[in-house]
């Protein structure tokens, strides 16, 4: 039997965790033969509902779970870590300034870092789902110097799912018909999703719609489909990012042509270096690697730009509150 790979989920006892825990539990993270010890990261006040959810995940019985740790601390819960999936974050109260919110995920995120810089494995994967989930990833890739930058990333995938779901609807094919789905930038309302690389049976999705539906309800409705959801539901999404926490990682680890994630820039597309930013990658040995060779008009150009044009405002607010 393969040792068991360890997984630290942050923010556990809130509603993604609970989402979350009982798929990685049962596999679907990972794959179905690779055992797994989870370690549960939250803080004081939660811990007790952390513990509630870890007695039944033990009452679930998973041939694959090795093991549950709960703890308040990251240098624990983060030591020998394989995969770190960081979902707790500060959110947004009302009256919080942008520098607020940011300030108080940097307390955050940046002690987070650090701890899987000095204690997490070697082969540490690190997916930031807390928002503001890009700059949060900035700022723990940019206290974990000795980690190789691209270990970090942010989760864009719900929203390249949440692209998919609407395409797919429009056209009346299955998903499983749509390729080179993309999402660019930041995830936030400044997103783009981009149906000129997309493809539906093997021709360019953008050609198949009206382009007054791209611009109008598709482009918008993927961007707010998160307030959408809190205005039906009365809660933000938690099941769907959940799900999209599933998938990034396990494309990560197991391999794929194509998909979106945001993964540290490397100048691609005229995204400055080290942003960490959304783009078309693939995966391979447990890699992820931006596509290369798009051609981008402008139209594209122009919200791709604005979308990383927020990214670098929120990248010199964290310089300037000394968070990186
Ligand atoms: P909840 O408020 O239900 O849970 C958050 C949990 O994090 C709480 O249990 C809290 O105690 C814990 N927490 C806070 N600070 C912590 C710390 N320093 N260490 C460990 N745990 C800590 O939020 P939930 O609905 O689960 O959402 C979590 C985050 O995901 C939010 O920031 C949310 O904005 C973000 N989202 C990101 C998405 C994405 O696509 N990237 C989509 C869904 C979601 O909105």
């Amino acid at each position: 039997a393969t040792a068991p790979v360890k997984v630290t989920v942050t923010g556990a006892a809130g509603q993604i965790g609970y989402a979350l825990l009982f798929r990685i539990a049962s596999g679907q993270l990972l794959g179905a033969d690779v055992p797994v010890k989870l370690s549960l990261l939250e803080i004081p006040p939660a811990i007790k509902a952390a513990e509630g959810t870890a007695m039944e995940l033990d009452d679930c019985a998973f041939p694959l779970l090795s093991g549950i740790e709960i703890t308040d601390d990251p240098n624990v819960a983060f030591n020998g870590t394989n995969v770190a999936l960081l979902v707790g974050a500060m959110p947004r109260k009302a009256g919080m300034e942008r520098g607020d919110l940011l300030g108080a995920n940097g307390g955050i995120f940046g002690p987070q870092g650090k701890a899987i810089n000095d204690h997490a494995a070697d082969d540490i994967k690190v997916l930031v789902v807390g928002n503001p989930a890009n700059t949060n990833a900035l700022i723990a890739q940019q206290h974990a110097p000795d980690v190789p930058a691209d270990r970090f990333t942010a989760m864009t995938r719900l929203d390249h799912n949440r692209a998919l779901s609407q395409l797919s609807a429009k056209l009346q094919v299955p998903v499983t018909e749509i390729k080179k789905m993309t999402i660019w930038g930041n995830h936030s309302a400044t997103q783009y999703p981009d149906l000129f690389h997309a493809e539906v049976g093997g021709k360019v999705a953008a050609e198949q719609v009206d382009s007054e539906w791209l611009k109008e309800t598709f482009i918008p409705t993927v961007a707010k489909r998160g307030a959408a959801i809190i205005e039906a539901r009365g809660a933000s999404s938690a099941a769907s990012a959940a799900n999209a926490a599933i998938d990034h990682v396990y494309d990560w680890v197991n391999g794929t042509d194509w998909t979106s994630a945001a993964v540290v820039s490397d100048g691609s597309y005229g995204v400055p270096e080290g942003l960490i930013s959304s783009f078309p990658v693939r995966a391979a040995n447990g890699t992820f690697e931006i596509i290369q060779g798009l051609e981008i008009d402008a139209f594209s150009r122009e919200r791709i730009d604005a979308s990383v044009r927020e990214l670098e405002e929120e990248r010199t607010a964290v310089r300037e509150l000394g968070l990186i």
